[in-house]
């Protein structure tokens, strides 16, 4: 009988310990039920959201918008209350005029990626060198013609012919510009000599010498 009765207030004893640690241990409700309140951020491109009471507990943030990362298009993204705090020449989406529209030469386009502007696309750009004879600004340096009163201009043509590499002889041209200005030469010399011994025949012929 007497160890029964010590069974029973044991087991009564732990029952007891049992309650007394789900009373004392259970959080106590931090909300009530449905309650809402705001959440969030609303600086630059932030939006605030709500969190709802559910279960006496706070939900997580509902319908926030978050910060993102920073990018330079005229907007504060990561919501630290500066806009475009990197390093930004331009606002991505920007497009400038580039390049010139002297002689030959039209405006390009060029357009801003990731705040830095890219590559003049879309214009005509200056050939690499005067073309001669042709009353036209190739190079885009607000000058015709100009430097074209030497031989090797003289005998350009504009066009990189066949057997031409890097020059312009004019025409199909067998030679080297360097070459052709000898040739030139040489020639123009033979000729003034035939002229010359020509003459002197001539003047013998006259004189009777
Ligand atoms: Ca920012
Ligand atoms: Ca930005
Ligand atoms: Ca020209
Ligand atoms: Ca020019």
């Amino acid at each position: 009988m007497k160890n029964k009765a010590i069974i029973l207030f044991g087991f009564i004893f732990i029952i007891f310990l049992n309650l007394s640690y789900t009373v004392f241990s259970a959080e106590p409700p931090i909300c009530n039920e449905k309650d809402i309140k705001p959440c969030g951020s609303d600086i630059g491109e932030c939006k605030m959201g709500y969190r709802i009471c559910i279960n006496n507990r706070w939900s997580d943030c509902i319908n926030e918008t978050k910060p993102s990362p920073e990018i330079c298009d005229g907007k504060d993204n990561d919501c630290d209350g500066e806009i475009d705090e990197l390093t930004c020449v331009c606002t991505n989406g920007e497009t400038r005029k580039c390049g010139t529209n002297l002689g030959i030469c039209e405006f390009g386009t060029s357009f801003c990626v990731n705040g830095n502007w890219g590559p003049c696309v879309g214009g005509i750009e200056p050939h690499p060198f005067e073309i001669c004879g042709n009353k036209l600004d190739d190079n885009c340096n607000g000058k015709v013609d100009e430097n074209c009163n030497d031989i090797a201009s003289l005998c350009s043509n504009g066009v990189w012919d066949e057997n031409e590499e890097g020059v312009d002889c004019g025409g199909v041209c067998p030679f080297s510009c360097e070459n052709y200005i000898m040739y030139y030469y040489l020639i123009v010399g033979m000729g003034l000599i035939v002229l010359l011994f020509g003459g002197l025949l001539a003047l013998q012929e006259t004189f009777k010498l």
